[in-house]
């Protein structure tokens, strides 16, 4: 019996690589998908025959419910969330609905309908926020900066509370940034190999941005879905910090991803705009994944470097289409 997962988010970045690991594993996939007016299944589209989707929303307990009660997962991964940390501040309220919130209407939702599935919840590095200490491990204090930070450090304490009173094998993956060419526009990364990409095509002259000396621990999308496998794989369920250990700064993505075109001179290219700038800032992230690496036998696989690369290259092939 092929094992089943599913996956929420399935749409997302991290959604799309997840269900290709998965299915090479020999899973059978289920995504849960929201409605929309227009097709958002564009980075899952060269699998989408090989997976099964199914309609719900994260604000809709009786779907959820319903979804778990029909498909029995063995596995369920919660990656849906309202994720961009600027939206969180215009919509405080919608991004508690979907991220904190949400998480507690999935587990209810196993509780009562599959209270032996393995579940994994989304945390994030956001819930270090000002952090407390250089680099963050699981047990560092949390300290969000903003609404979203604050709506993951609920999801992961929700999830806690659920393993510690129900006994379910309820876990949280604290990862840190990670990027790919899949990576949504908006965020900081894509938004500058997008733009890279464009000025060394000419079809774009200057690149505006907010803090450039925010730092980031950045890793690749598709090594970090392998982990999100291998805690659900443990006897003991246990949360885990995922990240590569090396921080760099929003300039040192832009210097790197302007040398992958050739353009030395890149300052010429950058402005920023206030409105780019958050109300409050996490100012340094850094992992300490020592654990995953002693317990999971997890360690990232793409380094610096060549994400910047395979970023760039990939929105510069994109670009040439165009
Ligand atoms: P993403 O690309 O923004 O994808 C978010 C997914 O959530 C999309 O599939 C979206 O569906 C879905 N979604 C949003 N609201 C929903 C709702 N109300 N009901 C059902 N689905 C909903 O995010 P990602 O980068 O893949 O991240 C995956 C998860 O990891 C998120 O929970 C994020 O907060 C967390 N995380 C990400 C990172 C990172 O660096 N990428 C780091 C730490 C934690 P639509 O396509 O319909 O919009
Ligand atoms: O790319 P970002 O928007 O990612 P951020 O805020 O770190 O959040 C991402 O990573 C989290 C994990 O720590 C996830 F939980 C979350 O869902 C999301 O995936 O911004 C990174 C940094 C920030 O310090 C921001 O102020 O880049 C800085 N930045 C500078 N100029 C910018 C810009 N960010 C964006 N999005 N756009 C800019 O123009």
């Amino acid at each position: 019996m092929k094992k089943k997962a599913l996956i929420t988010g399935i749409t997302g970045q991290d959604g799309s690589y997840l269900a290709e690991f998965l299915l090479k594993k020999g899973h059978q996939i289920y995504g849960l998908t929201r409605r929309t007016s227009t097709v958002t299944t564009e980075r899952i589209a060269h699998i989408i025959d090989k997976i099964n989707l199914v309609e719900g929303d994260l604000m809709d307990q009786h779907s959820l419910t319903h979804t778990i009660k029909e498909i029995q997962p063995d596995e369920v991964y919660n990656l849906a969330a309202q994720s961009f940390v600027p939206t969180s501040f215009k919509q405080p309220v919608l991004t508690g609905e979907a991220t904190a919130l949400g998480v507690t209407r999935m587990l209810e939702a196993l509780r009562i309908a599959k209270p032996d599935a393995k579940f994994y919840q989304a945390s994030s590095s956001e819930m270090f926020g000002k952090a407390r200490e250089v680099p963050q491990n699981e047990n560092t204090p949390f300290c969000p900066r903003s609404p979203y930070g604050v709506a993951k450090v609920y999801g992961h304490w929700i999830t806690v509370n659920y393993r510690e009173s129900y006994k379910m094998f309820a876990v949280s993956g604290i990862c840190f940034n990670h990027e790919s060419p899949r990576r949504g526009l908006e965020f900081v990364t894509r938004k500058i190999s997008n733009a890279v990409a464009r000025i060394k095509l000419k079809k774009q002259k200057h690149l505006t941005l907010g803090n450039l000396n925010a730092k980031r621990d950045w890793g690749f999308a598709g090594d970090y879905v392998e982990a999100m496998w291998l805690m659900l794989q443990q006897k003991q369920p246990q949360d885990f910090v995922i990240g590569t250990g090396k921080t760099h700064s929003v300039k040192d993505f832009i210097k790197q991803a302007f040398a992958v075109v050739g353009i030395k001179n890149w300052k010429k290219y950058i402005k920023t705009d206030k409105k780019y700038f958050r109300p409050a800032e996490v100012d340094l992230l850094i992992a300490d994944p020592k654990k995953a690496h002693k317990i999971l036998g997890w360690k990232p696989k793409t380094n610096f470097r060549e994400l910047v690369k395979i970023m760039v290259e990939a929105d510069l092939n994109r670009e040439k289409l165009i």
